[in-house]
């Protein structure tokens, strides 16, 4: 375990820290970390405590008025400096990704990837928090809009990446002006703890004010509660499940403060007759069983053609056949362990729930055990034959199943079966159809908000907005205009004439 010491881990852990400093408390209570990948105790980590959030909340607070004072391309200095240190890290944060977590290695790198990747966009992105110039309808006058930090910025992320996300919005929000208060997992907190150490360097050398980067290891339902009502904390940005979104966008917004929702996905794949089955077998399989079906964004459905039903369907089988499972750690492996034994149980509940609705399972459900198997959260993923409308194949269980479905129409049927879901983050067509693909992407296509085609559903890259509609919750986070949403928008007015006409031609003579 070299990556531990490599990214200064001890044994027990501080779980609150305002940048550089962190905020020890004894009496605060513990959790012990265990890896999905073996069971064993990875480390301790102190629950940051209520005291200790007000004083994390107030040195942000005072950060802010210090950082949004900084010009955005110097800020933009500071995240080029970030992303350099993550590149100088990546190794051993993404083994420690991949052993907390459970995914495998390859995806743990790539998430570091990720991270790096928003770092470079975010300097970019530092030259050009640009707003548009009008013109206005009085003689004499100049109109434009800009945009103004927002400040405190709350980060709720989730076990399944529990750092791209974080950097998603921290490499952003600090761009912008604003400074940040992350609540990662309870699951995963010390991959953020070795985040926050890998900062730490940084804002030292830099000479910047506590609380420019804050961390709060703590329960959902204490620090997250804290936070939803905060008032202090203008956005919150909120990656997990639709129940926890659903909550977390009402409490916000009783308060008038702004939301980023990043909720469940139930995401399909369609393979119509047109596809190239060479290039959608390995998507499916990717987008299905990578992380362990963890992924917002991972294959649920893959709504297929009569015509190439059997044909698909014995390749798939075929394919998870193949595929290897153990030690996430190990490269020859596929498949890593499932976070924790509830989420092994959700997943044989689900497959118990939706054999009895009908479904036929193809291959895989089974729970290893035995050697290498014990943690107890290694599963075989699963294919199920199923129907849309099931009330399973409706839910999003965070798992590896992969529901096949089979449509016998047109495209526009298979479109609309996928989207006949209450989740709407991403989709994908495998067609070489031109016609079948461009209807897909039309707006009486695909609802979500990651329409692909010819590649699967995850894997999303940096640039471009990611998020998703209906029960997703409508955010968008990383590239394109997505920073937006941590700016408050301004608009302005100058008069530069000697008179005052008024808009709408309105007369006002004393
Ligand atoms: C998530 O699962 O919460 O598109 C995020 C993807 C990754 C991000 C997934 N870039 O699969």
């Amino acid at each position: 375990m070299e990556f531990l010491k490599q990214l200064n881990l001890g044994a027990s852990n501080a779980g609150a820290s305002t940048g550089q400093q962190w905020l020890a408390d004894d009496s605060a209570e513990q959790l012990a970390i265990h890896s999905p990948v073996n069971g064993e105790l990875i480390a301790k980590v102190s629950l940051c405590t209520q005291a200790q959030y007000q004083q994390v909340i107030e040195q942000a607070q005072q950060a802010f008025v210090a950082w949004r004072q900084v010009t955005a391309p110097q800020r933009g200095e500071i995240v080029r400096q970030i992303g350099q240190a993550l590149r100088d890290y990546k190794q051993p944060l993404g083994e420690l990704v991949s052993y907390e977590m459970g995914k495998s290695l390859q995806e743990g790198l790539g998430e570091v990837q990720e991270m790096i990747d928003i770092c470079d966009f975010a300097v970019g992105l530092s030259r050009q928090l640009c707003g548009s110039t009008m013109h206005s309808e009085r003689p004499l006058h100049r109109m434009y809009e800009q945009y103004h930090p927002l400040g405190i910025v709350g980060v709720v992320s989730a076990f399944n990446f529990p750092v791209a996300v974080w950097a998603w919005n921290a490499m952003i929000a600090a761009v912008c002006g604003n400074v940040t208060v992350w609540k990662p997992s309870e699951k995963t907190p010390l991959t953020a703890i070795a985040c926050q150490h890998i900062l730490k360097d940084i804002l030292v050398r830099n000479n910047l004010p506590e609380g420019v980067f804050s961390l709060v290891v703590g329960r959902g339902a204490e620090i997250g509660e804290l936070m939803l009502d905060d008032k202090r904390i203008p956005l919150m940005s909120v990656t997990g499940s639709t129940r926890v979104g659903r909550h977390a966008g009402q409490k916000v917004a009783a308060r008038f403060g702004k939301t980023i929702l990043e909720l469940g996905g139930n995401n399909a794949i369609i393979i119509t007759p047109n596809a190239d089955l060479k290039v959608a077998i390995p998507g499916v399989a990717f987008g299905a069983v990578g992380t362990a079906g963890q992924r917002c964004t991972t294959t649920r459905r893959v709504i297929v053609h009569e015509s190439v039903y059997d044909k698909v369907k014995d390749a798939l089988v075929g394919a998870y056949g193949k595929l290897r499972i153990g030690n996430p750690l190990d490269q020859n492996n596929h498949v890593g362990p499932l976070i924790d034994q509830a989420s092994v149980q959700a997943f044989s509940a689900a497959l118990d729930k939706v054999q009895a609705e009908g479904g036929k399972l193809l291959c895989g459900g089974e729970v290893l055990s035995g050697e290498g198997y014990a943690s107890g959260c290694y599963v075989k993923p699963a294919i199920v034959e199923a129907e849309n409308h099931y009330q399973m194949v409706q839910e999003e269980t965070f798992a590896p199943i992969l529901y096949l479905i089979k449509y016998s129409g047109d495209v526009q049927q298979a479109i609309d079966l996928q989207n006949d879901v209450a989740q709407g983050l991403s989709s994908a067509i495998f067609t070489q159809n031109l016609l079948e693909a461009e209807q897909f992407l039309a707006h009486w296509g695909s609802d979500c908000g990651i329409a692909n085609v010819n590649i699967g559903t995850s894997g999303a890259e940096i640039g471009g907005a990611f998020g998703g509609e209906k029960e997703t919750g409508g955010g968008r986070e990383c590239g394109s205009d997505a920073w937006k949403a941590y700016m408050r928008r301004q608009t302005n007015t100058i008069n530069y004439s000697t008179a005052l006409p008024l808009a709408q031609g309105i007369k006002f003579d004393l």
